[in-house]
């Protein structure tokens, strides 16, 4: 069965002839909320829920966990002990080892799990085939550096109630361990900044056995009644296994449990792990993508202008999502990161199963005691997973820069792409066949607009079948292929992890006869249902089916691809049409007997990187930067490719709502991150079209994408003025594409977000802390606040600080003052976009069709004069574009400086390398040819008015170029063009006016 939520409109029609349910089958207009779990629905989310609730509410409660005091140690950096749960008012207890390592990069780490003895004795229920442990290999998944532990952390104090440790690289952070009841106090300088368990929240549901109530003894016929004792003696047991069972829990939600039509069996019972994280003194938390919210997360406990939900982590096929929400989306990444003027802090919360977030504010800390606790509000989080670890990495900042530094570190930074996946990608569901596709190639360059990808949905396929062309719409892809690649273009074609369940199908039956697929609860290949019908799914938890994923990927076997078709991942969360929230059961089974419960949100995950692989390794040799795309995805993806928002709208607010949604995959460290332009469902208005353009002209990942029931909208339809509004934007992009490289090889060296929130870039600016609306691009000092309102032709730009802004276009002067807004005319044709004093960035500016073929293109450096009327700086990186040669030094990185007093602006290698260490490959050997072209100079001094030239010196030679100086008028900034500089981009220069 499709669920009626996924049939195109098309299909509806169709059906809707065949049936007087006609409506019923209609798809809505919004998500259907109902067919995802609220967190009463979710049984370990509501008992967290009201474990919360009852310890907020009682002034006496005391969390049950407690230090067992000679069981801790302290040693290397580590401190391990156990931690003592209190169980029922018997005073049983289950033991709970807790190790907290202290880490080289200053991190702590704290993981709770259940010992081992506890957890053999519980039998399964059901016959489950499931591992009988807590889920301990989200880190080999996740984790891929920073683990070194930090042998200088000491103990400083101890008493019978609790432990200091000192550590951090400066020995300036501490973690103030308490014993009982068990909670940490991190401080950086004394001030704690963060808490876990102050507020006693702290729940790991130990495993139990299902006690089943004494059947009702079966009466046989002319058998005497139970004696008094009997009667006695079977009360005692009951109030024995009453009593071994915590008071007050809700026990309805321990064991099976259902949803719509789908019952989860859980056989390990309960199993969740919730513990409250404060963070003191702080107003403002962002991260945990993916949310159609604001940057700054809401509060969630009710209130005016609050939700009523937690955030939720469960990765899932939203149809169309809701904005404004908590709800979950397509990918997770639990990491948060806390900012106040003077501190930034974060967690990263390591855990793939169901997780849900609640926040709230409270003014102060609920202990006024604590030593070093702000006045300030302070925001409470209650983070609740479904089983596996407790498993918490705790970073003290104190920059914002040093949180995204630590967590790519831990979790990689950003991989470099290949410059194309940089420019514009032309997508529709679908493209119908390989003529179309060509004619949309040609149509482009008739229309001069640039593009460098176009890509295919799932309709390209025989059947839905991955690996295979309907041979009917696309029976010459490599002749396709060619077309493009005339141009340097790509194709970009989907694979999806669901494989068609039929007989007459190679990747089926291997998938099935090597056993590589994800089991059922009971062992045997699970079978569901998605856009092929009945089908299976591989298993990329499992080394030998991602070597066999790889194995389909060659080019003798996915015929019809060639070294520029690259992979799109879609419905890896898993989509599952009739599944429990259309995703996989959670009793399913994964390679290593994990169940779906544990490793759900890192699924999409493993997929996403078995494909890379695969497309890495097509071929010996071929040495290309893969570019896959994927829909779910967890902390780690962006060290695999790129991601989209999923399935939005044509509307105003889903323009609007996914730039707060970029900019939070760049503080949770996976920049490389779009919408689909123009919105997936719907037919946007012309205006909207523009408007979403220009906004997407800034998102690091640039795509326009459309459903298959969406008129065909490619830029050359929209008529004009839109035509040329929309190539404005896309040729906009495309001359700062050198600057847009730049800042991705930032993110791939330090996980700096390319596109970045204004807390980021000015984080002592309180009134900025909040605003999700604008952003710089990398360090270009480019601030741009796109138009995502209807009828809009000015926009208020918040002024992060004292700097001069000039307009990019105009070269106006804005008057500005720090702190407040500056209205800013922005009729239709027009992007609101700023250039901060200060910076000097690069750009192509000859229009050509493609990335490629700007190559070996001449560059132009923008100055923009700083404040102080002399001084900017700025860097450019360079490499080919596409091989792996950059990692042995084949790029060149410049430092840009001018130094207004000596009248000079001068280009030395960004990272101090002596040239002669580097042996040039072809690719550097050839960029000799390519120069400084341009430079312009805006607001400058009027020193370069009395000249018509300037000295360019160069590797021991000496020349002039010209120069032509515009003096300020009418608002405009005085400025300087110097032609035809001829300094090779990769040497060092000089520029002096004479
Ligand atoms: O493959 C079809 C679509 C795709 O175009 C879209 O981008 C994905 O997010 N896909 C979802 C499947 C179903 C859409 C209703």
């Amino acid at each position: 069965m499709l669920t009626p939520g996924h049939m195109s409109g098309r299909w509806t029609s169709l059906f809707c002839l065949l049936s007087v349910l006609c409506a019923l089958f209609t798809p809505a207009v919004s998500v259907k909320e109902h067919d995802f779990k609220k967190c009463d629905q979710s049984g370990f989310c509501k008992r967290n829920r009201a474990f919360a609730d009852q310890a907020v509410a009682s002034s006496s409660w005391h969390s049950p966990y407690n230090v067992l005091p000679e069981s801790k140690s302290f040693k290397d950096g580590q401190l391990q002990a156990t931690i003592l749960k209190t169980i029922n008012d018997n005073g049983d207890t289950v033991r709970l080892p807790v190790t907290i390592s202290f880490l080289q990069s200053g991190l702590a780490r704290v993981t709770v799990d259940e010992e081992k003895r506890q957890k053999k004795e519980i039998e399964l229920r059901h016959d489950s085939k499931a591992r009988k442990e807590r889920y301990n290999e989200a880190e080999q998944w996740v984790i891929v550096g920073g683990l070194a532990l930090d042998k200088g952390a000491k103990v400083t104090y101890e008493d019978k109630s609790q432990i200091t440790v000192q550590y951090g690289p400066t020995s300036n952070f501490e973690a103030v361990i308490k014993l009982a009841p068990f909670g940490i106090e991190f401080k950086r300088d004394g001030k704690t900044q963060i808490k876990f368990n102050d507020r006693g929240l702290l729940n790991m549901e130990h495993w139990r056995p299902k006690i089943e109530p004494p059947p009702e003894p079966e009466k046989k016929e002319g058998e005497a009644e139970q004696t008094e004792e009997e009667k006695k003696e079977a009360e005692k047991k009951e109030e024995e296994r009453k009593a071994n069972e915590p008071k007050g829990e809700d026990e309805s939600t321990w064991w099976d449990e259902s949803f719509g039509s789908n019952t989860d069996t859980k056989p390990r019972g309960p199993e969740s792990v919730a513990l409250d994280i404060s963070f003191v003194g702080f107003e403002n938390v962002f991260g945990i993508p993916s949310h159609a919210g604001p940057l700054s997360l809401k509060e969630t406990r009710g209130g005016e202008g609050k939700y009523t939900e937690p955030y939720r982590m469960y990765n899932a096929d939203v149809f169309e999502y809701i904005l404004d929400s908590p709800m979950t989306l397509y990918g997770s990444i639990p990491f948060m990161q806390a900012h106040r003027k003077d501190s930034s802090v974060g967690v990263f919360w390591l855990n793939a199963a169901e997780t849900w977030v609640d926040i709230t504010k409270a003014a102060g800390s609920r202990n006024p005691l604590s030593l070093g606790t702000s006045s300030k509000t302070t925001t409470h989080t209650h983070w609740i997973s479904e089983s596996g670890l407790l498993d918490v990495f705790v970073f003290l900042g104190p920059r914002p820069e040093d949180i995204t530094r630590k967590y790519g570190e831990l979790t990689g930074f950003t991989a470099m792409p290949q410059e194309f996946a940089l420019g514009y990608h032309q997508c529709r569901w679908n493209y119908v066949s390989d003529e179309d596709v060509k004619d949309v190639d040609r149509k482009m360059d008739k229309f001069k607009i640039p593009y460098d990808v176009i890509w295919l949905d799932i309709e390209y396929t025989d059947e839905k079948k991955y690996f295979t062309w309907d041979s009917h719409s696309f029976p010459d892809p490599i002749g396709m292929g060619k077309q493009l690649d005339a141009h340097g273009r790509k194709l970009v074609t989907i694979i999806d992890p669901h494989i068609k369940n039929v007989d007459n199908y190679e990747v089926n039956s291997e998938l099935k006869s090597k056993e590589f697929a994800v089991k059922n609860k009971e062992g045997n290949i699970f079978e569901g249902w998605c856009w092929p019908g009945s089908s299976h799914w591989i298993d990329a938890f499992s080394p030998a089916a991602r070597e066999w994923w790889a194995s389909l990927f060659k080019y003798d076997r996915f015929k019809g691809t060639m070294e520029n078709t690259w992979i799109w991942n879609d419905m890896n969360e898993p989509s599952v049409f009739n599944g429990p929230e259309t995703t996989m059961p959670k009793d399913n089974i994964h390679y290593g007997g994990w169940e779906h419960r544990d490793v759900h949100n890192l699924n999409g995950m493993t997929f996403h990187n078995a494909t890379h692989h695969a497309v890495e390794s097509r071929k010996p040799g071929e040495h290309q930067r893969p570019f896959v795309l994927t829909r779910a995805f967890f902390a780690g993806s962006q060290r695999v490719g790129a991601m989209w928002t999923g399935d939005n709208q044509a509307e105003w607010g889903h323009l609007q709502a996914s730039i707060p949604m970029v900019l939070s995959q760049g503080i949770a460290g996976f920049p490389f991150s779009g919408a689909d332009v123009g919105g997936f469902f719907g037919n946007p208005e012309k205006e909207l079209q523009a408007r979403w353009y220009q906004a997407g002209a800034f998102y690091p990942f640039f795509r326009g994408h459309a459903h298959i029931d969406a008129r065909r909208r490619e830029p050359y339809l929209a008529g004009e003025p839109y035509t040329s509004i929309i190539t404005a934007a896309l040729r906009l992009r495309y001359s700062l594409l050198p600057s847009w490289y730049t800042a991705f090889r930032q993110a791939a060296v330090d996980g700096s977000p390319i596109i970045r929130p204004m807390f980021y870039t000015n984080p002592t600016e309180e009134a900025g802390l909040a605003i999700d609306d604008q952003f710089f691009v990398g360090n270009t000092g480019l601030l741009v606040k796109p138009i995502t309102e209807k009828d809009k032709n000015s926009v208020d730009i918040w002024i992060p600080d004292s700097e001069v802004y000039y307009d990019y276009f105009t070269y106006n002067t804005i008057p500005t003052v720090k702190g407040h807004k500056v209205t800013l005319d922005a009729p239709l044709h027009k992007i609101p976009l700023l250039m901060q004093g200060g910076h000097i960035f690069a750009r192509r500016d000859r229009p050509r069709r493609s990335s490629a073929l700007m190559k070996w293109d001449d560059y132009t450096l923008v100055v923009t004069i700083g404040r102080d009327g002399k001084s900017a700086e700025g860097d450019l990186y360079v490499d080919d574009g596409s091989s792996f040669d950059f990692q042995a030094g084949q790029y060149i990185h410049r430092k840009f400086v001018l130094d207004g007093a000596a009248g000079a602006i001068s280009s030395v290698d960004a990272e101090g390398r002596d040239p002669k260490t580097v042996k040039e490959g072809e690719w550097m050997a050839k960029m000799h040819d390519v120069t400084v072209d341009k430079i312009i100079v805006v607001g400058a001094p009027a020193s370069w008015s009395k000249s018509k030239e300037v000295t360019v010196e160069s590797e021991g030679k000496t020349w002039t170029a010209s120069v032509s100086y515009t003096p300020a008028a009418k608002g405009r900034a005085a400025f300087a063009v110097v032609k035809k500089v001829g300094a090779r981009i990769g040497a060092d220069w000089k520029l002096v006016l004479p």
